[in-house]
C-alpha cells in the first residue's frame, strides 16, 4: 500500500482578532448571497465559469474519489431542449405531482412550472454525481457521494457569488432527462442544474429571512 508523501499546509494564519474580523465580514458578505430566478442575458466569460467550477472541485470529498463532474452548457440549442424537458416535467408536478401541502409551501415564492431562465441564464450548470467510477469498463467505488457533491455545489455557490454572478439551484424532477440530452455514461446521475449569470438590473427577491443561531445551533 503506498501512502501519500506530504507537503507543508499552504493555508493563511490569523490570530483570534483576526478571524473575529474576518469572520465578521465573511457572515456579511454571504448573507447577501440570494437564489435569482430571472437573470440577465449578458454574457459571462467562459474563464469565469471555469474558474468557479475548479474552485468547485477543491471541495472535500469521501477518499478524495471527487465524484462529480459539472457539464457547462452555453449552447442556446441545448439550453432550448433542456427548458422544454424541464417544463414537461415541472408541468406535471405543478398539475398532479406535488401535494397540497407542497404547494402550499412554495405560494409565497411565485414558482410555477415555466423556467425561461434556462433559456434566458448565459451558462446552465449541470451537476453529475458519479454513483461509481468507470474506468476502462471496470466499476470503483466512490464514498458519500451525495455528501461530497453536496459540498462541491456548496463551494461552487460561494464561488458564483465571488464572481459577482446569480444562481439558482434548481432540482426539475425526475432529471433523467439531463442525463439523455447531454449524452453522459449510465454511472453519472444528475444532481443540480443550476443556471448561472448576472443578476437582471432589476433584480427583486423574496423577502425573506434566515433562522438565528439559536435557531440552528446547539452549545455543548
Ligand atoms: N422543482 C420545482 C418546485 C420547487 C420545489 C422546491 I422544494 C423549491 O424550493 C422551489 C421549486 C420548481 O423548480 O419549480
Amino acid at each position: 500500500m503506498k501512502i501519500h508523501a506530504t507537503i507543508p499546509y499552504r493555508g493563511q494564519r490569523f490570530s483570534p482578532a483576526e478571524s473575529l474580523q474576518r469572520s465578521r465580514e465573511y457572515l456579511k458578505y454571504m448573507s447577501r448571497r440570494r437564489s435569482l430566478r430571472s437573470f440577465s442575458d449578458k454574457p459571462v466569460p467562459r474563464e469565469v465559469i471555469e474558474n468557479i467550477v475548479l474552485t468547485a472541485g477543491a471541495a472535500p470529498s469521501g477518499a478524495n474519489k471527487q465524484p462529480w463532474v459539472f457539464c457547462l452548457v452555453s449552447d442556446p440549442e441545448i439550453k432550448h431542449k433542456i427548458r422544454e424537458a424541464a417544463e414537461k416535467e415541472e408541468y406535471e408536478n405543478y398539475h398532479q405531482r406535488m401535494s397540497e401541502e407542497w404547494l402550499r409551501d412554495l405560494e409565497p415564492f411565485g414558482t410555477d412550472w415555466h423556467k425561461e431562465f434556462l433559456e434566458t441564464a448565459p451558462w446552465l450548470i449541470v451537476v453529475f454525481k458519479k454513483a461509481y467510477d468507470l474506468i476502462e469498463d471496470k466499476r470503483h467505488k466512490n464514498y458519500y457521494v451525495n455528501e461530497s457533491v453536496g459540498l462541491a455545489c456548496g463551494f461552487l455557490l460561494t464561488a458564483i457569488h465571488q464572481a459577482g454572478l446569480v444562481a439558482l439551484t434548481h432540482t426539475p424532477s425526475p432529471m433523467n432527462f439531463l442525463q439523455k440530452i447531454l449524452d453522459r455514461p449510465e454511472n453519472e446521475r444528475p444532481f443540480l442544474l443550476i443556471p448561472v449569470g448576472y443578476p437582471p438590473p432589476d433584480a427583486e427577491v423574496p423577502d425573506i429571512s434566515r433562522k438565528t443561531l439559536d435557531e440552528i445551533a446547539v452549545f455543548y
